[in-house]
């Protein structure tokens, strides 16, 4: 079994020691560090997901993999994060309020991160009014990252929209939104600036919104 697979089992089974151990191990072997991101850590969650839509895993086998994950992620950010990218702008991203799902969005702050941007990472159960207040308070924001998993949460997205409007910030920022539930559809009937499927082309999306 090749370190990728290795890997990809240990998150699946969150094994948090043998998930750090092998991340490097794969890194040491010359394996590229998006594709350990990819094939060796997010993609077991992938998978896991559809053994929990089938009833096959439940809530805790998710948590332990996702922290597994995590520790692994902590392990590739340093490989991934180029600190003399030439700054392309400034987001801030938040888990919608209600929402606990916060990998996804974790991992797009880290490839905007990694591409130059600047990013305020709010986390997850944000509420409006947090959103609100923190484009309010910094000047230079020009991106709003909304991330959604709950078909019950996506409509906060909406009322981020909606109060940015009423403060008077909406020209300001460019909101975009991404997470299972939600599709380009639901981006435009909401009124957001765009969507993304996945974390690279969320920060093309980003790069064009601002012709970074
Ligand atoms: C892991 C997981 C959890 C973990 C979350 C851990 C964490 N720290 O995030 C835990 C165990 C906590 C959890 C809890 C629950 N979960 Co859950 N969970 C998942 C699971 C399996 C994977 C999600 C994930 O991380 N995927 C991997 C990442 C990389 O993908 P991603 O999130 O989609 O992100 C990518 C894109 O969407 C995009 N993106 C994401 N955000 C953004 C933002 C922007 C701005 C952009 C541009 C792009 C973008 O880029 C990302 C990277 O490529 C999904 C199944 C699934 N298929 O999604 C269910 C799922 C989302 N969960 C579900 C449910 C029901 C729950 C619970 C209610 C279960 C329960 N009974 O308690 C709770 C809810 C808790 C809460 N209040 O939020 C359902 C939701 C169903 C629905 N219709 O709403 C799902 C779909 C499973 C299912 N099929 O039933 N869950």
């Amino acid at each position: 079994m090749s370190k990728l697979n290795e890997l990809a089992v240990a998150v699946e089974s969150g094994n948090v020691a043998d998930v750090v151990a092998l991340t490097k191990a794969a890194l040491e072997e010359g394996v590229a560090p998006l594709d350990v991101l990819n094939t060796g850590l997010v993609e077991p969650i992938n998978v896991l997901g559809e053994k929990f839509r089938l009833g096959q895993v439940y809530v805790p086998e998710l948590l332990v993999a996702s922290k597994a994950m995590k520790m692994g992620v902590e392990v590739v950010k340093p490989l991934l994060v180029d600190g003399g990218a030439e700054a392309k702008g400034k987001a801030i991203f938040a888990t919608v309020a209600g929402d606990m799902h916060d990998i996804g969005k974790n991992l797009v702050v880290l490839l905007l991160e990694s591409a130059g941007f600047e990013v305020t990472d709010l986390g997850m159960d944000v509420e409006v009014d947090d959103i609100v207040d923190a484009v309010q308070d910094d000047p230079d924001v020009q991106i709003v990252g909304l991330s959604a998993m709950l078909t019950t949460t996506m409509y906060a997205m909406k009322e981020t929209i909606e109060a940015l409007e009423e403060a008077g910030l909406r020209d300001k920022v460019k909101v975009i939104i991404g997470g299972a539930p939600v599709n380009a559809d639901f981006a435009s009937e909401i009124g957001a600036d765009g969507y993304s499927a996945n974390a690279p082309l969320a920060v093309e999306l980003a790069k064009k919104l601002l012709n970074a």
